[in-house]
């Protein structure tokens, strides 16, 4: 028996935006009983924070240098806030990640973080402590771009009222939070995976309900790449069989796993989101964050076409699309045109990969409250487009806006070798060692760079003003085993994602590799933090980013219990302008 448990959906913040002209922002995180799939559903103790789940997004303006994030830890466990694509310049003890760039906030304590807002556009915060988004310690960041910044909208109508109508809806957007949720908190959750063996995946949503269907229905819902691997019935809750050849030789304890994880399905019905839209002003900008624990999502919105126009944070070229997918901390942003009829439109958003699973949002036109019109999906449940005119993003075409370019060569080269070890459900960045679990009880990195925790193996030592690529290698212990894409996320400033190819890489360097093989490498890099490794098979991605900022940063999947598990290391920046950090801790 297994389990998982998950729903999906859309969670909102924008009930709750604080304005950075509050220059004290106090974030009082506590630990209570809380049901987000509604009152049937089950209680468990989680996070809010100033009684809320998701927390309050942050609504800031370019260029703010105002900012005291006081946190005050009421739970009963350490804890630390990260500001997920915020590059921290100047400000790398701000990073909130405990072990790091700071000593874990004790419970009852209070730490104080300040940054300066140098970028625009969607981020978001969440604790780096453990395990614990999965808890519930999450909330939007939204900082409007500056009035003379260059976007992109007079690439999607050449109309001055629609420039005019979107301008408007990009600096008021409707922020989306998808998330998973399962019924045990995220110490039950690593420890289920330590107990039994197994490497487990969940999901379910912040605000929305469980369903439960037919194993056969769901079955018969299954993504053709993953059937090409899993070809078994799933069970009632959309999940993959636990096959012992899908795990790898590794010990297992099956009989170890909680009830209800996997299958088992108790439906409850909670809230849906419900965005209600005023045709009048043309346009809506959705920006979408996924904190989501573990699971890929792929989003939609019945008969509404997505202009993609900004990802993790930066403009791009627009991009027009029916659905897109959404990995572990990356955002998307999407202008929507409000040219339908008064009636109700469904946000769809499905697990990507190895459950078929769906939650629900509701876009609202005035006078539709009544019109039992049902919606026309792009996507089905299981996230699969319904016909063949539904137009998928293309995740390697996203020219940033304005251009930006990575420098031609690179001063420093590092091939990591990314994959299972020791286990089905503990993961390596670097090939041999893992990132120490208790990290977070460790002096920082940040007030001591040799600090002993760190083997040479988990640090990337880098000097300021160069430029540095990473080789992402995706190793095959053994080629049945599942391996799903990595959201590799890098903290502090953005990097470049310059190629991607098959097989191993071979070369020893970028220039050696791209002289060899240039169709791997792209013509236009993307501009993003969070980089997706290839499914299974053997597969590489590469990055270059430039030194700017001396500190002490992590570079980690950001599927939680993968990172839980060791899936990261540490990138010291800049060793020879390190910061003088007194008075700092
Ligand atoms: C934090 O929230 C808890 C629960 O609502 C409340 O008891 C406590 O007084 C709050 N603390 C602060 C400093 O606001
Ligand atoms: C799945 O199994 C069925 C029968 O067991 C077989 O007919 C079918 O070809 C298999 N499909 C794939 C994708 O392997
Ligand atoms: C989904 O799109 C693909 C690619 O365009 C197409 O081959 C497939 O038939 C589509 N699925 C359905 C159900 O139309
Ligand atoms: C996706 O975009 C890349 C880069 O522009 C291009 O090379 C590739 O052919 C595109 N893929 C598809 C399926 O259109
Ligand atoms: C994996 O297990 C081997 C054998 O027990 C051990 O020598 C090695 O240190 C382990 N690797 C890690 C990263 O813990
Ligand atoms: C909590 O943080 C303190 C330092 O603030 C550290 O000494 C302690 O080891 C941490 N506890 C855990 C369980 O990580
Ligand atoms: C690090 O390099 C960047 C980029 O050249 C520069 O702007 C910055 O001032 C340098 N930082 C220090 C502390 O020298
Ligand atoms: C670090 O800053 C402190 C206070 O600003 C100053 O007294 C000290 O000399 C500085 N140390 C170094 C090594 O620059
Ligand atoms: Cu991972």
């Amino acid at each position: 028996m297994v389990l998982q448990q998950w729903l999906v959906s859309a969670l909102v913040g924008f009930a709750a935006f604080i304005e950075a002209a509050q220059v004290n922002v106090a974030l009082n995180l506590t630990w209570q009983k809380g049901s987000p799939t509604g009152v049937s559903g089950i209680s468990r103790d989680m996070i809010f924070i100033n009684n809320m789940f998701p927390g309050p997004a942050l609504v800031l303006d370019e260029g703010d240098d105002v900012m005291k994030i006081e946190v005050i830890n009421n739970m009963p466990f350490n804890t630390s806030i990260h500001f997920h694509g915020i590059e921290q310049l100047n400000t790398p003890w701000a990073d909130g990640v405990s072990g790091l760039s700071q000593w874990g906030i004790l419970p009852g304590a209070k730490y104080v973080y300040s940054w300066k807002a140098t970028q625009y556009g969607t981020y978001w915060y969440h604790s780096h402590d453990r395990s614990r988004i999965m808890d519930g310690l999450y909330g939007a960041i939204y900082i409007r771009p500056s009035p003379n910044r260059d976007s992109p909208f007079s690439m999607i109508s050449s109309d001055p009222a629609d420039i005019k109508a979107m301008t408007i809806a990009a600096s008021s957007p409707e922020i989306v939070i998808l998330s998973d949720w399962d019924h045990l908190t995220s110490d039950a959750y690593m420890q289920a995976e330590r107990e039994s063996g197994y490497d487990i995946f969940i999901l379910i949503n912040g605000r929305g309900s469980v369903y439960c269907k037919d194993p056969e229905e769901l079955t018969a819902l299954q993504a053709p790449q993953v059937r090409a691997v899993v070809n078994e019935s799933l069970t009632d809750k959309g999940c993959d069989p636990f096959l012992i050849t899908l795990q790898g030789n590794w010990e297992h304890h099956p009989e170890a796993l909680p009830g209800g994880l996997n299958s088992g399905c108790i439906p409850s019905e909670g809230e849906t989101t419900v965005f209600n839209m005023d045709p009048g002003s043309k346009w809506a900008s959705f920006n979408f964050i996924s904190a989501a624990g573990l699971k890929a999502l792929s989003v939609s919105i019945d008969e509404h076409p997505l202009y993609i126009y900004e990802v993790d944070g930066y403009y791009i070229e627009p991009q027009l699309v029916h659905q897109f997918p959404i990995y572990n901390g990356e955002r998307y942003s999407a202008m929507v045109r409000l040219d339908r009829g008064p009636a109700k439109y469904t946000m769809r958003v499905a697990g990507n990969g190895n459950q078929v699973i769906s939650g629900f949002g509701t876009l609202a036109y005035p006078g539709g409250e009544e019109n039992s019109y049902q919606s026309i999906p792009y996507i089905d449940y299981g996230g699969i487009n319904t016909t063949a005119s539904v137009i998928p993003l293309n995740t390697t075409n996203l020219p940033p806006y304005p251009a930006i370019s990575p420098a031609e060569l690179a001063d420093d080269f590092y091939l990591l070798t990314l994959g299972r070890i020791n286990s089905s459900w503990e993961w390596t960045l670097d090939g041999t060692a893992f990132l120490p679990a208790d990290l977070a009880s460790m002096e920082p990195a940040l007030f001591n760079p040799e600090a002993p925790g760190l083997t040479s193996s988990l640090k990337i030592t880098t000097k300021n003003d160069t430029w540095v690529d990473i080789v992402f290698q995706l190793a095959i212990p053994e080629p049945t085993l599942l391996q799903p894409p990595h959201p590799i996320h890098k903290h502090s400033n953005k990097a470049f994602l310059i190629g991607a190819g098959h097989g191993k890489f071979a070369w020893n360097s970028i220039e050696e590799a791209s002289n060899e093989s240039p169709q791997s490498f792209f013509k236009t890099p993307l501009y993003r933090d969070t980089f997706v490794t290839a499914p299974n098979g053997e597969a590489w991605i590469a990055i270059r980013y430039h030194v700017e900022n001396p500190g002490a940063f992590l570079l980690h999947c950001h599927m939680e219990t993968h990172l839980s598990s060791g899936m990261g290391m540490v990138i010291l920046d800049g060793v020879d302008a390190w910061p003088n950090l007194s008075g700092q801790h």
